[in-house]
């Protein structure tokens, strides 16, 4: 099959480096904030921050449709421990395992407090203090995403926070799906809040009387709340950009088309219809044969529509010259995630220098990431994985640098001082160091 060059959906092109056609541009190309949707939510935000909860609940009410009063923006103790009841056993045992994988990853990606000893005898190094008080997004939506909550509070609560807040938005009747709140509470959330989008940012940063504020906030959202997360930076403290999901594929002709539609599918699935999915292969065998697995298996999908959409506006399968040109398009989309079907997948592994996460191998499909591997799923969109990273235990704590010299290390310090205070004209600062040694004893 010869590629048809945009004819057909989803189209199959050529590309290599250096011939970017209009349509592979526009297909790279994701919008990081729509300044629309960021006027609207500065507006949300600064009447949440003057009217506190009263602008929350009427919020609350005109976007999600949900009629709460303070009362009851917090769910109970009690709500929390029916829901439980309502969750299945298999549904129960799987999210402790994932749950339990997920806290080992943290565990063993965590930085530890380090130093290195002065040539004088003193000491310089780094300690690590959890935040106190963190805020989690979990979108609301088609699906109810019981895995996002596990990925962010279990790496809060390996890091050690003490006030774990979790916002979800709620039902038209203020209800919140049982088995995200079964995830959020087995993963150690302390407060869970019924509150949506803009709300819900603008209530955990600036704090209300009935939420109060919280250091950092984490987690994936639509436009609103990116636009609005981007909005309250400084602030709180806060991850990164997680919007709509994205797959890449590298592949080489050993791939069977088949697994590869599953896979781009699996993230087309998500429901905004603003999902991304990229093959990127050298055989036009396995372009068309992943085309025609991709129209076959639509159809069986719940979220078929959505899928549907995707596979028309948001997905492209690239041929290209080899697999070094297949890497290199791969690089440039920048994906969240990055399959790599190949032989020998460690290799191309190597030359993949931008992705959220990585899944080398036939068998690591990518969905083994959102739910079970042990890396957050909370991983950056938009092509700003070439300058941000996943999210991590880290993210959750704060490094403190300590310096602990010697008088002799001091001593040693003394003509620096005295040279950058002397340059900034700031003479106060080359005082306070010489100020410890009477005048000409420094010089032993
Ligand atoms: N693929 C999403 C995470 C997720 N998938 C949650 C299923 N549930 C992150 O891009
Ligand atoms: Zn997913």
């Amino acid at each position: 099959t010869p590629p048809d060059n945009g004819k057909e959906s989803p189209p199959i092109v050529k590309w290599r480096p250096g011939r970017t056609s209009a349509a592979v541009r526009a297909f790279l190309e994701r919008p990081p904030v729509d300044r629309e949707i960021e006027d609207r939510a500065r507006a949300v935000l600064d009447d949440i921050r003057r009217r506190g909860d009263e602008a929350v609940l009427e919020y609350a009410e005109r976007f999600d449709g949900a009629a709460l009063t303070s009362r009851r923006l917090r769910v109970p103790a009690r709500s929390v421990r029916a829901a439980a009841k309502r969750v299945d056993a298999d549904f129960r045992r799987a999210a402790r395992e994932a749950s339990a994988r997920i806290r080992r990853y943290a565990e063993a990606g965590m930085h530890g407090d380090w130093s290195v000893p002065t040539p004088g005898g003193g000491e310089l190094g780094e300690r690590w203090e959890p935040l106190d008080r963190v805020g989690v997004y979990i979108p609301g939506g088609e699906a109810p995403l019981a895995s996002t909550a596990l990925m962010t509070v279990c790496l809060a609560k390996a890091a050690g926070v003490a006030e774990i807040v979790a916002c979800t938005p709620p039902d038209e009747k203020g209800q919140i799906n049982p088995y995200v709140l079964y995830a959020l509470d087995l993963a150690g959330a302390t407060e869970i809040y019924r509150l949506g989008g803009i709300q819900a940012i603008g209530a955990m940063a600036f704090g209300t009387a009935t939420v109060p504020r919280v250091r950092m906030i984490a987690g994936p959202g639509g436009p609103y709340v990116t636009a609005a997360k981007r909005l309250v930076y400084g602030e709180v403290a806060l991850d990164m950009v997680a919007g709509p999901s994205e797959i890449a594929v590298l592949a080489d002709d050993s791939a069977r088309p088949a697994e590869v539609a599953a896979d781009l599918l699996s993230q087309a699935e998500h429901g905004t219809g603003s999902e991304k999915t990229l093959l990127a292969t050298p055989s036009h065998e396995l372009a068309a044969g992943v085309r025609r697995e991709l129209r076959r298996q639509v159809g069986g999908l719940a979220h078929r529509r959505a899928a549907e959409t995707v596979l028309e506006r948001g997905t492209l399968l690239a041929v290209t010259p080899d697999l070094d040109a297949g890497a290199e398009l791969c690089n440039q989309f920048a994906p969240e995630h990055m399959e790599l079907m190949v032989r020998r997948p460690e290799r191309w592994a190597k030359k993949i220098t931008r992705a959220g996460a990585l899944f080398v191998g036939r068998w690591t499909p990518e969905s083994v990431g959102d739910f079970a591997a042990g890396p957050s799923h909370v991983l950056p969109t938009g092509g700003t994985a070439a300058f941000f990273s996943g999210l991590t235990v880290d993210d959750f704590r704060r490094r403190i640098s300590v310096v602990r010299y010697s008088e002799q290390d001091l001593r040693d310090a003394l003509p620096i001082t005295d040279a950058f205070g002397r340059v900034e004209t700031l003479d106060g600062h080359a005082r306070s160091a010489r100020s410890r040694f009477p005048r000409g004893e420094e010089e032993r």
